[in-house]
């Protein structure tokens, strides 16, 4: 009976535990999908087609091994005006990242 009292003692605190654990973690992945929404991702690629109206441009990109994508050509939305210096057919470097309605925004771009 001694024994059965204990482990019921004992059972009262551990039960507890996980649960506040498991809100706690729950907390930190809302902060880790806070940061992942706002993470830049680097490419390079070919400018292909400037559309200065609407601030976008067509890229041929190489694959990009962190979003797992492979080559391809794509238009993207500029968070800024293009550098003036930039034109279809120059090499380029840009920065991605994905804007609140989860659209590929390119941040940064420069000549390769
Ligand atoms: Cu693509």
């Amino acid at each position: 009976m001694k024994t059965l009292t204990l482990a019921f003692l004992f059972a009262l605190p551990a039960t507890g535990t996980p649960v506040q654990a498991a809100s706690h973690e729950h907390e930190n992945h809302h902060d880790m999908a806070a940061q992942q929404a706002v993470a830049t991702h680097a490419g390079t690629g070919v400018l292909k087609a400037v559309n200065a109206k609407d601030g976008k441009v067509q890229i041929a990109h190489e694959p990009i091994a962190e979003l797992n994508w492979p080559p391809m050509t794509m238009w993207f939305a500029l968070r800024d005006p293009l550098p003036y210096d930039l034109k279809a057919g120059d090499a380029v470097r840009f920065e991605l990242m994905q804007d609140e309605k989860k659209q590929w925004m390119i941040v940064k771009i420069g000549r390769k």
